[in-house]
């Protein structure tokens, strides 16, 4: 039985008193880590006070993006080791708005997964088509190649961890949600290119988030699916009561 992960993609919003509030919130709130991995991703200025916010809570915090590098000449970039020393746990690789707006590739996310496990963050993968794409009936074989190549070179156990985000890109802060079928049968596919890939163990570990305007009203559909463990969330995790709504949902 996969364990559930809900993750609260903040994107560029909040200021950081907003952000403290929020935690303070919700930390005595939330389901123990045991029943679902409660998970807020916030912008880098708020990292750092964010985790201690959140100490002895059930919340884990995440980063939204990271160099591979350790260190070095790379002005405006954030390093893993970074993260883990001020206690960041989990990072989203490839969000789809920063393989359109910012450059990243899938060569870049394969080097940050990789970077993610030397530092022990919990990579959170995302893959997704676009709306031409899907009506091309190239899916698919696009989720299929980003997912390979996300994944190559790691170790079959480090596959079991990575946690993979399926993100339709034409549902992301659209309003439009993949139907739930729809994206069970996505992830269903990803989990298959993972067994082809790695192993039967490894598809049967991993983790595989959908996300594109999940929010409370859909959310416990979407997880009742073979084939989702989780949610990665814009829009409806900005606000206390909808992120509690939804990692009630994951228990
Ligand atoms: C997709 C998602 C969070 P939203 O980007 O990663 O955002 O839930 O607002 O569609």
């Amino acid at each position: 039985m996969r364990k559930k992960v809900i993750a609260g993609n903040w994107k560029m919003n909040k200021l950081l008193n907003e952000a403290e509030g929020f935690i303070t919130d919700v930390k005595t709130q939330v389901p123990s880590y045991d029943q679902v991995e409660s998970v807020v991703v916030a912008p880098f200025t708020h990292l750092h006070t964010l985790v201690q916010k959140a100490a002895g809570s059930d919340v884990k915090i995440g980063a939204q993006n990271m160099h591979f590098e350790e260190s070095g000449a790379f002005t405006g970039e954030v390093s893993p080791e970074m993260l883990k020393d001020i206690g960041v746990d989990y990072v989203v690789l490839g969000h789809s708005e920063r393989r359109e707006l910012f450059a990243e590739t899938d060569e870049s996310v394969n080097k940050k997964t990789h970077a993610a496990f030397k530092h022990s963050l919990v990579p959170i993968v995302c893959v997704g088509e676009t709306d031409e794409q899907r009506e091309n009936n190239q899916a698919n074989e696009i989720v299929e190649e980003q997912v390979k190549r996300a994944l190559t070179g790691l170790t079959e156990e480090q596959v079991k961890q990575v946690i993979l985000a399926y993100e339709p890109i034409w549902a992301i802060g659209t309003g439009k949600t993949a139907t739930a079928e729809d994206a069970n049968a996505m992830c269903a596919h990803i989990r298959s290119v993972v067994k082809e890939f790695a192993s039967e163990a490894a598809a049967e570990s991993i983790r595989i988030q959908y996300g594109g305007s999940v929010k409370p009203a859909n959310v416990e559909e979407l997880l009742a699916q073979s084939d989702i463990d989780g949610a990665l969330v814009g829009g409806a995790s900005l606000e206390a009561n909808s992120f509690l709504a939804l990692v009630e949902a994951g228990k």
